[in-house]
């Protein structure tokens, strides 16, 4: 498989390459002349730069008297594949995708820690170790979508929360177009049908009053067979093949929600999270259902009322009402 060597072709392109990778990812058609007299290089510079990328599994028309032209593959997740189709300005300007790892976010951890810009990607077509929240496990075979977005905002430690439920929206939203309607489940569960096709995982490297950066971990079961999950979580969970019937194109799916996500990003830097609260309420499964809320210290059964500005789950129950900020709720 070629992903694995494509990291050194994503963060670390320079010069002649990243040129003509550039225009690749335009769609515009690269003439080895024009290229070569434009670069002042040779006409073979550039064909080895061709020859390079198809070795990594790119495919790359060549027409007479026009020259090569990337064809984006139908489901092809290879960076450029998908840069081509990304219509984002800081998500995804920089996009590793390997073959197999443990854990996206391990991964993205080591290269946020050596100063890796806002929005760069990194994707697994497997991961053998993915993470959920609290130490559980993600179970993530090939077909899925698992991916992690390196984010370094200016908000306060205190409202990263919101950020998945940024995150959660951003998801819904973009499997809208595929005829699908899922819905959210507090704080971080993407459903249909109450079953879960997707879960969200933040991690952040924050100080008192700063944060420094923050991983968000997105894992959908888009391609995949729930044969291939474990059996203890068949009956919960569900994958967007399963629904639709058909393969999905990840890189679309993908470029969708890079591109939702950073929209409501900005536009929560700038005016804060109201939007995202208003529309996270309004595709909620959570908000007029009877919930058992489970929190490190005991459970707590009620009606979940609404979602407040903070982000918070408010919930009705005997005795009063009760702001939950974190745990996990089961739908009764
Ligand atoms: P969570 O703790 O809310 O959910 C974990 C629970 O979900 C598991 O205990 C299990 O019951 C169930 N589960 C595990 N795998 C699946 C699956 N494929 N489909 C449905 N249910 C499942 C949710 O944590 C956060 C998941 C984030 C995953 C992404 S993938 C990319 C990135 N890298 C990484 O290691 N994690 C994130």
């Amino acid at each position: 498989m070629p992903y694995k060597s494509t990291h050194t072709f994503t963060i670390f392109v320079v010069g002649l390459s990243s040129k003509i990778d550039d225009l690749l990812i335009k769609g515009s058609f690269v003439s080895g002349q024009g290229a070569a007299s434009a670069f002042g290089v040779s006409r073979t510079a550039v064909f080895k730069r061709i020859q390079q990328l198809r070795k990594l599994g790119y495919d790359i028309e060549a027409v007479r008297k026009k020259g090569y032209r990337l064809v984006p593959r139908f489901d092809g997740l290879l960076p450029l594949e998908i840069k081509s189709r990304l219509k984002t300005r800081i998500f995804g300007k920089e996009i590793i995708t390997l073959d197999s790892v443990d854990s996206t976010q391990t991964y993205m951890g080591k290269l946020a820690e050596k100063g890796a810009p806002e929005g760069t990607v990194v994707l697994a077509l497997e991961q053998t170790r993915g993470k959920g929240r609290m130490n559980r496990v993600w179970s993530s075979p090939r077909g899925g979508l698992w991916f992690s977005l390196l984010l370094r905002p200016s908000i306060p430690p205190k409202e990263l929360h919101k950020l998945t439920l940024l995150f959660g929206v951003a998801i819904v939203t973009a499997l809208q177009p595929l005829g699908i309607n899922a819905s959210l489940k507090w704080p971080n569960d993407v459903l249909i049908d109450r079953r879960k096709v997707c879960g969200i995982l933040l991690e952040a490297s924050t100080e008192i009053d700063r944060v420094d950066y923050v991983i968000a971990g997105i894992g959908i079961n888009v391609n995949t067979s729930l044969t291939d999950l474990p059996s203890e979580i068949c009956d919960s969970a569900v994958s967007l093949c399963d629904i639709i019937g058909t393969k999905i194109d990840r890189a679309e799916l993908l470029c969708g929600i890079l591109k939702n996500s950073e929209d409501l990003y900005l536009e929560a830097s700038e005016n804060g999270f109201s939007r995202v609260i208003s529309l996270w309420r309004s595709n909620s499964c959570t908000i007029g259902q009877r919930v058992e809320v489970r929190m490190p210290d005991g459970a707590l059964r009620g009606l979940a009322v609404d979602i407040d500005e903070d982000g918070s789950l408010l919930v009705k129950y005997d005795n009063g009402f009760k702001k939950i900020y974190s745990g996990d709720i089961i739908l009764l």
